[in-house]
């Protein structure tokens, strides 16, 4: 029997997700949205790809939710976008609706899945998809810390002219502007970053990816990042369904990690076929450690937000 993942939100980053999952082979796929017709074209466009490409997946599109049942991977990506000038907090009181919805309409159908949140404001539509489902923590990820680590390794990239593959970055915190992107544990072939580039380089790099989302929606105009996010969810669904025990940086429920507690917080996970299997915790300098409480303040704010709106 094939691997079943459920896309919530057939938009950019959904239908992306969707082509890189169908074209690697990893699972059946469902794309779910609103609008009418959409999700249905999109999937049968796809499908149409696949025997170009030599693959094989089931991909179905539809306004409802019944085709969802018994999926391995629930991703929700249901929601608005950023526009030019917004930040993802400008988000929470429309997005809350609509994954809240999404989440109490998938568990009701599959619920032994493991779910991994896109929809911003990230960190706490996590938090709420884990209320809403009542799952354990192990099965609720938010996906942001390949995103950001990938954007620091490009830039890290551009600037040395090196292959990508030597480069490893590690973001770990909230996925705002306040993430903290690691200047000593991140490294090109393990030199660490702060020995290879100038401080003035190294801080314009971290600058850079603190603002990599809103450099592509002001590009865009209309529209936020899909191709990275989409190829970051695929890393994870494909880390979980072969049970590879992959470690990468993703928002996770935090029990006293990094000395925080009740919080969906970006930092190295262990992922498998049971979802998160470890957090790892990194020795982190006293200007680090305080990076990081000042991401989580911002995070624990707009989860505070939330109570209010949605009772929890
Ligand atoms: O890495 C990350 N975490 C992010 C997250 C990277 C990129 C995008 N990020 C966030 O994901 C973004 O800020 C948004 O909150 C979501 C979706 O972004 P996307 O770029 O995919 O937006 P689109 O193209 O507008 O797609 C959203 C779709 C759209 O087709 C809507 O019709 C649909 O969501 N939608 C719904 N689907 C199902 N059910 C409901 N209720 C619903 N409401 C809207």
């Amino acid at each position: 029997m094939r691997n079943k993942v459920s896309i919530i939100g057939a938009g950019m980053t959904g239908s992306t997700t969707a082509h890189w999952l169908a074209e690697r082979e990893l699972a059946d796929i469902v794309l779910v949205d609103v609008v009418e017709g959409m999700p249905q074209g999109k999937a049968l466009d796809l499908f149409e790809a696949l025997p170009v490409v030599g693959k094989d997946a089931k991909i179905t599109g539809t306004n409802g939710y019944d085709e969802t049942e018994n999926s391995d991977i629930v991703v929700i990506t249901a929601g608005l976008p950023r526009k030019p000038g917004m930040s993802r907090d400008d988000l929470l009181t429309a997005n809350a609706d609509i994954v809240g919805k999404a989440a109490g309409e998938t568990i009701k159908r599959s619920p032994d899945a493991i779910y991994i949140i896109l929809t911003n404001p990230l960190d706490v539509m996590a938090y709420l998809a884990m209320q809403v489902t009542n799952l354990p923590p192990q099965r609720v990820i938010g996906q942001a810390g390949i995103l950001d680590s990938a954007r620091m390794r490009a830039f890290v990239a551009m600037e040395l002219g090196v292959s990508v593959e030597n480069i490893h970055c590690y973001v770990l915190g909230g996925h705002g502007d306040e993430m903290v992107p690691l200047t000593k544990a991140s490294n090109v072939a393990g030199i660490p970053l702060n020995e290879i580039l100038p401080a003035e380089r190294l801080e314009a790099i971290v600058e850079r990816t603190r603002k990599g989302g809103g450099e592509i929606v002001s590009l865009l105009k209309s529209g936020s990042a899909y191709y990275a996010p989409a190829a970051a969810v695929a890393q994870m669904v494909e880390a979980i369904l072969k049970d590879k025990h992959l470690i990468v940086p993703a928002s996770a429920y935090l029990q006293g990690e990094y000395g925080l507690k009740d919080i969906f917080f970006g930092a190295p996970v262990q992922l498998g076929r049971s979802g998160v299997e470890k957090i790892f915790e990194y020795k982190l300098d006293v200007e680090e450690r305080a990076a990081l409480s000042k991401s989580a303040e911002g995070v624990k704010t707009n989860i505070e937000a939330l109570r209010t709106m949605v009772k929890l």
